[in-house]
């Protein structure tokens, strides 16, 4: 495996130069941030940003997100456009060296929480999804100030109602068909550039809003694979968004996917599993539902080779900054990670 770490640009307050510091640390997760959705991404974007990561001692070979086009998810005529600056993305992406790109294919929103900020007994926070929260929420009409990261970034309330809107009539099946005609033309782009693709699994892995969501389970991964059978359509094993649904057995898909060559990105985090929802925890098995051990090590004996990076910590120590993505807590789960394996390793030889 090869340990990452997640870099929002210039902007983000976590530097690269601390993250160089945490032990074993190999490649940055990054992306151009400054380009609509959809547009071609600059070469001299592109460039600076492997730049600045190789600078630091660092390497530039994978990329979240190349984020997909509502029009595409929505099989509208003007995809046509958005498909081929997504191949020209990935043509580009390839000659600067990137070898995994992490995107997802979810309805308007990415990954959804009810709070980013819960007070855990421990005095951190973290973030949680209440499902009382979300019926609460309403999108499209309602007046909630609630923070969905993926809402107020990209859109105002008007233009979300809009694109929500466009969804009303599109079946889950129709958004299989759409993902088929993307992958079909995306694949061997990214065969022929050298990249991995690795979808992100929806985040949470059910329908939210009355939106379509189809990567949630391991039925449909199998389908999903086999849309387009080619080792370069694979996955990122997330194990927080898959495992927030006790329907899914993470350490199993971690294990059959990795044997098949399949994952290509593993985002590690932990959850804990509510009646109600679930609530983001320290990466450590015992503090969440997740069995951490089990899931690496089913990654290991499998062959797992791709890029792995902690995914979303606490605020802890007093650090404030973008919910999930602060420096400590992501720093103590990348040690773990590294413990956890290197036990793994030694314990099978
Ligand atoms: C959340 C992330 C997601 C992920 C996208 C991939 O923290 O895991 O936003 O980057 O879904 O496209």
């Amino acid at each position: 495996m090869k340990l990452s770490f997640r870099w929002y640009g210039p902007d983000d307050r976590v530097t690269l130069e601390h993250i160089r510091q945490i032990p074993g640390m190999e490649a940055i997760v990054t992306a151009v941030y400054d380009v609509p959705v959809g547009e071609v991404w600059s070469r001299e974007s592109i460039a600076a940003l492997k730049a600045q990561t190789e600078a630091a001692g660092l390497s530039f070979e994978v990329i979240e997100s190349v984020p997909v086009h509502e029009d595409i998810k929505l099989g509208l005529p003007t995809r046509e456009r958005y498909i081929e600056n997504y191949c020209e993305n990935l043509r580009r992406l390839g000659e600067a060296g990137i070898r995994c790109v992490c995107y997802n294919f979810m309805p308007v929103f990415d990954w959804t929480r009810t709070q980013l900020d819960h007070v855990l007994p421990d005095g951190s926070t973290s973030l949680v999804y209440y499902e009382e929260q979300v019926q609460a929420v309403d999108p499209v009409n309602g007046d909630s100030d609630l923070t969905l990261p993926g809402w107020d970034a990209s859109y105002t309330r008007d233009e979300l109602r809009d694109v929500v809107a466009q969804y009303r009539n599109l079946t889950e099946e129709d958004l299989w068909a759409n993902l088929g005609y993307f992958l079909e033309k995306v694949i061997p782009v990214a065969a022929e550039s050298g990249i991995n693709m690795a979808i992100h699994p929806d985040d949470p892995c059910w329908s939210i809003f009355g939106l379509p969501r189809i990567i949630t389970s391991e039925e449909n991964l199998d389908r999903f694979l086999k849309l387009v059978d080619d080792p370069h359509n694979g996955l990122t094993l997330c194990s927080g968004s898959l495992g927030c649904s006790a329907k899914n057995d993470v350490v199993r898909l971690a294990a059959k996917y990795a044997k098949q060559g399949r994952i290509h990105f593993v985002h590690a985090r932990n959850v804990a599993v509510l009646e109600n929802g679930f609530e983001e925890r320290a990466h450590l098995s015992s503090c969440g539902t997740l069995d951490m051990y089990a899931i690496l090590k089913a990654l290991h004996d499998n062959g797992f080779s791709g890029y792995i990076r902690p995914d979303h910590g606490r605020m802890i120590w007093g650090e404030t900054g973008r919910a999930g993505y602060g420096l400590y807590d992501r720093a103590l789960g990348a040690t773990y990670i590294n413990g956890l394996w290197e036990a793994i390793e030694k314990a099978g030889n």
